[in-house]
């Protein structure tokens, strides 16, 4: 059991602030490290991980669903480890303003000497990580890929790789201290998570964090805001469309190295604007790698730009990410329901229907704004959009940003929105949810909205 302090309270010196997959991975991590004196407090009475941690770690001391924590509790508290859905303002930490707070992210820089690659951004997290992990493994090398993702940091420690690939999120960086990353990267910025961050300037600026001490930095030539501050010394590897980036995609979809051709959009599984930069992003953080060499074996784009393009073309996406669920009477039906923010929508939007400059989209959105406006839409959905069929808690957001664009219609339902963008499309049409959205209002997360959508479509 963890001792007591001379007052009978019970010692904690690490307190884990959150009983979800971090919380859980935190909390075994440490034990497995040799600490014992371990709290965890959870706003919740029955967190995710509850039954599990209480049976295989029965050592912590557990603060579960409580109004308030016993007096004195932060004055034995040095360590604050906070899950990154908690925000830093919120009720369960209060009292706890002069702990020194950190991440999971933070216990995991410190328990491994591997490369470690950390990728942030509004979009493209998810697809750059795993295309990632996949052409590393292509390359040859012992890799491991989780964070945001999925699977927690820590969790990935027993897999003992030479290099890790992580996910981290906005809210996983604003916990974490200056991460010594072999390369740290920012694929773009865009609205998103405002109601956390307060401004794009600060969740700007917090994803930039990601650079303080990473050994390379990549980021978007295109996207001032993934730019870092020059580091003397750090390498620094960009991607994009246009100026002078090492890696540019040019509008006929050709991919250039140093002003050189290598290859074209047609060479890879992956489709749409948005996912042939994040291949480009993915070929800059393989170079940038290289160059801090210290993965015998992996080489610099310059001398095996071949192998980087060969180690790509097999993979061809995650689900749930501008996803063709079916084709029914020349009506493709697709699923993006991880488009969760304005910009996610506008690439999905702009992928599948901008060539051809005419309205044959028919459009389901709705959700959590996350304080998002949406005015960004208009404009795209002008071009490109036939019908919007809108649902979900702010869905009267989103008819006031389309209302003057597009035709709109309320649903009350993800499956009312399929059935009548159903009856409105025709023959060359697109049905397209990428709802610009969280989903918590109406759904547990994004992969159970994409299901409820391919459920409601085979049903058509
Ligand atoms: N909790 C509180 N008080 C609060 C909020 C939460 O006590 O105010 C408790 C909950 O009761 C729950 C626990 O905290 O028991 C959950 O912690 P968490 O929300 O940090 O979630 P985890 O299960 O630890 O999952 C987190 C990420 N979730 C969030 O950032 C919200 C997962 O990303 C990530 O996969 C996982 O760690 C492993 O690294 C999900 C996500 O939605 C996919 N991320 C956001 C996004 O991608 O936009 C950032
Ligand atoms: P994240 O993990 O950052 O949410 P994902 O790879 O899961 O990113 O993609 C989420 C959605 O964002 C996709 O469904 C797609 O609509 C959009 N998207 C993906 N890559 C990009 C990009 N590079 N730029 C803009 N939007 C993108």
């Amino acid at each position: 059991m963890t001792p007591t302090t001379p007052t009978g309270l019970r010692s904690h010196p690490v307190v884990v602030a959150g009983l979800g997959a971090t919380g859980y991975a935190c909390v075994s991590h440490l034990i497995n490290s040799g600490r014992t004196e371990i709290a965890v407090i959870d706003s919740s009475e029955k967190p995710p991980f509850a039954e599990s941690a209480r049976l295989n770690f029965p050592q912590v001391d557990y603060h579960l669903g409580v109004a308030s924590l016993p007096p004195g509790f932060w004055e034995r508290t040095e360590l604050l480890v906070v899950s990154p859905g908690i925000p830093p303002n919120d009720a369960l930490l209060g009292g706890s303003q002069s702990v020194t707070r950190c991440s999971d992210i933070d216990l995991f820089m410190s328990a491994t000497s591997a490369a470690v690659v950390g990728i942030t951004g509004t979009n493209g997290k998810s697809t750059a990580t795993s295309l990632l992990g996949h052409m590393l493994a292509g390359l040859g090398q012992n890799v491991s890929v989780g964070g945001n993702l999925g699977e927690p940091a820590l969790s990935l420690l027993d897999a003992q790789a030479d290099v890790y690939v992580l996910e981290l999120s906005s809210f996983q960086l604003e916990y974490s201290t200056a991460l010594p990353l072999t390369v740290g990267a920012v694929l773009n910025v865009s609205v998103d998570h405002l109601d956390r961050h307060g401004s794009l300037e600060q969740y700007a600026a917090v994803k930039r964090g990601i650079f303080q001490a990473s050994a390379a930095s990549v980021f978007n030539a295109d996207d001032p805001n993934t730019v870092p501050d020059v580091k003397p010394g750090g390498r620094m590897v960009s991607f994009g469309t246009s100026g002078d980036a090492p890696f540019r995609l040019n509008t006929a979809g050709e991919f250039l190295y140093e002003g050189e051709a290598f290859a074209q959009a047609a060479d890879f599984k992956l489709r749409g604007r948005h996912n042939l930069l994040n291949l480009l992003a993915a070929m800059a953080m393989i170079d940038a790698l290289a160059g801090v060499g210290i993965l015998p074996g992996l080489r610099p784009f310059r001398s095996a730009g071949k192998r980087y393009v060969e180690s790509a073309q097999g993979y061809a996406g995650l689900p749930h990410r501008c996803e063709l669920v079916a084709e029914i009477e020349g009506v493709s039906y697709i699923n993006d329901s991880k488009a969760t923010n304005v910009g996610a929508c506008i690439a999905a939007l702009e992928g599948l229907a901008l060539p051809t400059n005419s309205a044959k989209v028919l459009l389901l959105a709705g959700g959590q704004a996350k304080g998002a406006t949406f005015a960004e839409l208009g404009d795209v959905a002008r071009r490109c959009v036939k019908k919007a069929l809108l649902f979900g808690e702010d869905a009267q957001l989103l008819e006031h940003a389309l209302e003057k664009a597009t035709s709109v219609e309320r649903c009350a339902s993800l499956q009312e929105a399929v059935q009548r963008a159903y009856a409105s499309a025709t023959d060359g049409d697109s049905v397209l949810l990428a709802p610009a959205c969280a989903s918590f209002d109406m759904f547990d997360n994004f992969a159970a909205r994409g299901d409820a959508f391919r459920t409601a479509v085979a049903s058509l």
